[in-house]
């Protein structure tokens, strides 16, 4: 029988993906869209097809902050699995908007366990809660598993914190298969282009074309454990065909800083990043996570999950993208029509 899944938070990085991972293995995939007067859906248009056509992809309006219409759509398309990823999910931005980010990623992730749960009373439905490495804040341990204590050091990690909890919590009282994928930081070439990775491999195509000179960051000495995201989606999914419910950390297991990238994506250029990279304090956070670095070997021991692409080709892949887009922009620029 075709299985379905809703994803929540499916115009963003991971949605795409996991779309893309979801119809290839035969789920017909429900996707969860907000409102705007602009189109969002660029991520996912190579995979949308007319809805009077048999497409396997379906979207629908709706707001993780509106809980009854969530509960609705969750009992009328009964979906299987729902991978609840929508969220506010800039870390700097919650400090701006610590109310909004608790809406969305805290209460939102109660709506959707509400919505599941009653879901749950007739017919089985298994709920991933895309709970992030952020909640280790200024860690208390290294490096970060599972049984690490959680310090949070955002309005946006205080948020996925109380999520985290929730979801173990309908675990437990009501038996209902919720998992949490603590994930850390994954990146490609369809990151956000505030996240700094793709901010850097933005840039430093465009210094290489020579549409701009400068990029302005912050905290260079930040380390961070960053993976691919085509990877990560993958160990979404394993998640929820384990056999229990349970929570698992996935990560590369390397950390290095903002400044390794930024020297490892310019000099895949032929570019020194200490020409054009300068410091801008707007970009520091209040409270800064120093270090972040994953032991994802639960994941590896019962789901079989290992992160395949290093950080060398994750910068390869990213930066190669970003150039040609700059290539394409400045092509545009100068192209005088006849
Ligand atoms: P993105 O920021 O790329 O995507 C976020 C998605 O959430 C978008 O589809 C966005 O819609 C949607 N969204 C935002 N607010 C709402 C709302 N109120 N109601 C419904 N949908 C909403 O995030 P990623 O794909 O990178 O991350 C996916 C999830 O994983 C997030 O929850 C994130 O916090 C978490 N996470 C991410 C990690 C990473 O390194 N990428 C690591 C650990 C956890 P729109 O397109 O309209 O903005
Ligand atoms: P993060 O990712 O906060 O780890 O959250 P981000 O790429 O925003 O920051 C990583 C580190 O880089 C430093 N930094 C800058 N960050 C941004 N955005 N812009 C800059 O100019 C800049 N300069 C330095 C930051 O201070 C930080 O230390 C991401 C998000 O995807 C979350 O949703 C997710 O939960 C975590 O990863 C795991």
């Amino acid at each position: 029988m075709t299985k379905s899944a809703l994803i929540t938070g499916i115009t963003g990085q991971d949605g795409s993906y996991l779309t893309e991972l979801l119809l290839d293995k035969g789920y017909e995939v429900h996707g969860l869209v907000r409102r705007s007067s602009t189109f969002s859906t660029e991520r996912i248009d190579h995979l949308y097809q007319d809805v009077h056509t048999e497409s396997r992809l379906r979207l629908h309006y709706g707001d993780l902050t509106d809980g009854q219409a969530l509960t609705n759509l969750v009992l009328e398309i009964e979906p299987d699995e729902i991978y609840n990823l929508g969220a506010q999910s800039h870390v700097r931005v919650s400090y701006d908007q610590p109310n909004y980010t608790l809406q969305t990623v805290g209460v939102g992730a109660l709506n959707v366990l509400e919505a599941a749960r009653l879901l749950n009373k007739n017919k089985e439905v298994k709920v991933y809660q895309a709970s992030s490495s952020e909640m280790y804040g200024d860690v208390l341990e290294t490096p970060q598993k599972e049984t690490t204590p959680f310090n949070p050091q955002s309005p946006y990690a205080c948020a996925k914190v109380y999520a985290y909890h929730q979801t173990v919590n309908y675990r437990r009282g009501y038996d209902l298969f919720a998992s949490n994928g603590i994930l850390f930081n994954h990146e490609s070439e369809r990151r956000g282009e505030t996240f700094v990775t793709r901010k850097i491999t933005r840039a430093a195509g465009r210094i290489k074309v020579g549409l701009q000179e400068k990029l302005y960051l912050g905290n260079l000495d930040a380390k961070r454990d960053w993976g691919y995201a085509k990877d990560y989606v993958e160990g979404m999914w394993r998640i929820l065909q384990h056999s229990e419910a349970d929570d698992f950390v996935l990560a590369t297991g390397r950390t290095e800083s903002v400044r390794d990238f930024c020297r490892l994506v310019f000099e895949q250029l032929g570019l020194n990043y200490e020409d054009h990279v300068e410091i801008d304090p707007r970009y520091f956070r209040p409270a800064e996570v120093d270090l972040l670095l994953g032991d994802a070997s639960k994941a590896k021991d019962k789901l079989g999950w290992v992160a395949t692409t290093d950080l060398e080709e994750l910068a390869r892949i990213m930066t190669q993208h970003d150039l040609e887009l700059a290539q394409r922009e400045s092509h545009a620029k100068t192209f005088v029509p006849n």
